[in-house]
């Protein structure tokens, strides 16, 4: 097939850059990062060369999941500044030729939130059927035997009225309940009411889990860690209900829509993502981020690369022309980049983080970078369950402790996979608090911002930094833009287990990405000439690849 058949959006060749607020800069000294933070810090992601921002929720909330549990869709949270701090900081983006997209948290809303408050007070309440209430078994207990992700149950009992109410979440995120269809239209205004500001778009939290099946079934799946999502997952109420959001809403702009997507296939990938469909542009899919972890039994596994390839080919190849990927590495409920994928020894932290990038920019797909994730930021080591903060580490550390998981191998796994490294605050200046804040951060700094900080990479040609903003303009270039955003896709060697080795072309052009994912040198052979090097995370050139030494984590991107 060829390019003319899929429609050219802005956003194909877009980069985007994730911020998670709180963590990202503060300027008042609160110890919380705020939207002036962020606005102080627009040329520093203008310079990397990113033209969108994915904020995470700036929205009003009492923080039980830090934003993502909103008691007012109108409003900012105080701590992170006002309306008219975020009328600011559009118009400032917006002169830096940057979008901003917010986050749409609408499976749930907080328990603080007014339309849960009204609904929670009566069973009679005009608004008691906008969240999902229902009647006790006859025992009394839970309507079903759906898990949530934050708690044993998805069920909350309320006293006062004698019913449950569902939660995919913690007891404080009630669900909406999208078969109401003033529920949908509150949330299609409150749509308008931001884009109507000027937003680039939308990340939609957990957006495939929005449709419910109207007569609640057990569930009878039990190895995922949160029994019901055969129910309530990717089923066609969601995809419905995304038709008329395009519908009444997203056809009116021309924007940016990315579903966070927990539990998809790459057929569901195209039912979202296939323009003809009307639905979001694109998804968040989890594979990737789920294979060296069994989270349900707290099992880490060893990273596989075949397996890898095998899950990021797949995507690339059923999207091709039938829909379009998202391509991430991290984001804030995931560990570190480098720590995770490539190695954060003082050796090789550099060079793995530059060949994670490569990979991954190289790709077909919207590129999103995590804050942090192009300095090579790291997990941070948590010595108790006192020094973690995220709900969900505490919930699962209460759970692996049930199953009789020990102390110390319960915080082993929660130092692999928490999702408090990607909280840790950026590290800007070896100052006092890595640059954070002048006062004391919300989540105490990584110790190792002396070395791994913004100032430095800046001001380092051969930095991680430089690596990301040099894939990022190959990206945007008249030379190989076409062929990175619209070039087809073909895996080599699907079964070398230490290299990983895709090819990329279109009108006859061709670029080669090879990448060392061990820290041994490799001897390799691709029977291909090359025309040039285009970017190498070693120095040095070469001529031929067809007996090719690969240094440890080398990645090498190669028009042939
Ligand atoms: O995450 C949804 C989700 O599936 C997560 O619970 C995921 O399983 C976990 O974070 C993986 O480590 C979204 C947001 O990204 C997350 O921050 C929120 O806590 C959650 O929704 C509820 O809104
Ligand atoms: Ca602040």
């Amino acid at each position: 097939m060829s390019t003319e058949q899929l429609e050219q959006r802005w956003w194909h060749d877009a980069v985007v850059y994730q911020i998670y607020p709180r963590s990202f800069n503060d300027v008042n000294g609160d110890g919380i990062g705020d939207i002036p933070g962020i606005i102080e810090k627009l040329d520093y992601i203008q310079g990397l060369g990113a033209n969108v921002i994915w904020l995470s929720p700036v929205y009003k909330s009492p923080m039980d999941d830090n934003g993502y549990d909103i008691s007012g869709y109108r409003e900012i949270a105080p701590e992170f500044g006002t309306m008219a701090d975020m009328e600011v900081l559009l118009k400032e983006a917006d002169r830096r030729g940057i979008k901003i997209v917010m986050d749409l948290v609408v499976n749930h809303t907080s328990d603080e939130h007014p339309w849960f408050i009204e609904s929670k007070s009566s069973k009679d309440n005009p608004k008691r059927d906008w969240y999902i209430w229902k009647d006790p078994k006859e025992d009394g207990s839970e309507p079903n035997n759906w898990e949530s992700f934050f708690k044993p149950k998805a069920w909350t009992l309320d006293e006062a009225t004698g019913q449950y109410y569902l939660h995919l979440f913690s007891n404080k995120q009630p669900d909406l309940n999208w078969a109401n269809p003033e529920v949908r239209e509150a949330i299609y205004d409150m749509m308008h009411f931001w884009l109507k500001k000027g937003l680039g778009g939308f990340r939609m939290d957990v957006i495939n889990m929005i449709g419910k099946p109207s007569d609640f079934p057990d569930a009878t799946i039990f190895d995922s860690g949160v029994a019901g999502w055969e129910h309530w997952s990717n089923n066609l109420l969601a995809h419905q209900y995304l038709r008329e959001m395009h519908e009444k809403v997203l056809k009116h702009y021309d924007v940016l829509t990315v579903g966070e997507t927990p539990f998809t296939t790459t057929l569901d990938g195209r039912y979202y993502s296939h323009p003809a469909r009307n639905e979001i542009s694109m998804i968040f899919q989890f594979e990737h981020v789920s294979i060296d972890r069994e989270e349900h039994n707290a099992v880490k596994k060893d990273f596989d690369l075949v397996q890898y390839k095998e899950i990021m080919s797949r995507w690339q190849e059923d999207l091709y022309q039938k829909g379009w990927n998202s391509l991430y590495w991290s984001n804030h409920d995931q560990p570190r980049t480098v720590s995770r994928y490539g190695s954060d020894s003082p050796e090789y932290r550099v060079i793995s983080a530059k060949m994670l990038g490569t990979v991954l920019h190289m790709m077909s797909g919207t590129p999103y970078i995590y804050q942090g994730e192009e300095i090579g930021m790291t997990n941070k080591h948590f010595n108790n369950i006192e020094e973690f903060n995220d709900l969900m580490a505490k919930f699962h550390y209460q759970k692996m402790l049930q199953r009789g998981i020990s102390d110390e191998d319960a915080i082993a796994f929660l130092n692999d996979f928490s999702r408090d490294h990607a909280r840790v605050p950026v590290q800007w200046d070896n100052s006092e608090h890595a640059g954070f804040t002048t006062g004391t951060p919300w989540l105490p700094v990584n110790q190792n911002y002396a070395d791994i900080n913004a100032e430095q990479a800046i001001n380092d040609e051969s930095s991680i930094y430089h690596h990301y903003r040099q894939l990022i303009a190959l990206r945007k270039s008249d030379e190989f833009g076409k062929v990175i955003v619209y070039g087809d896709h073909t895996l080599l060697d699907p079964q070398d287990s230490e290299v990983y080795a895709y090819i990329r072309s279109i009108d006859g052009k061709s670029l080669l990405t090879i990448a060392n994912f061990s820290s041994q040198t490799v001897q390799r052979t691709y029977p291909y000439s090359v025309k040039q090097i285009v970017i190498n995370n070693y120095p040095g050139s070469l001529s031929s690849i067809h007996n090719i030494e690969l240094k440890p984590y080398q990645a090498l991107v190669i028009e042939i």
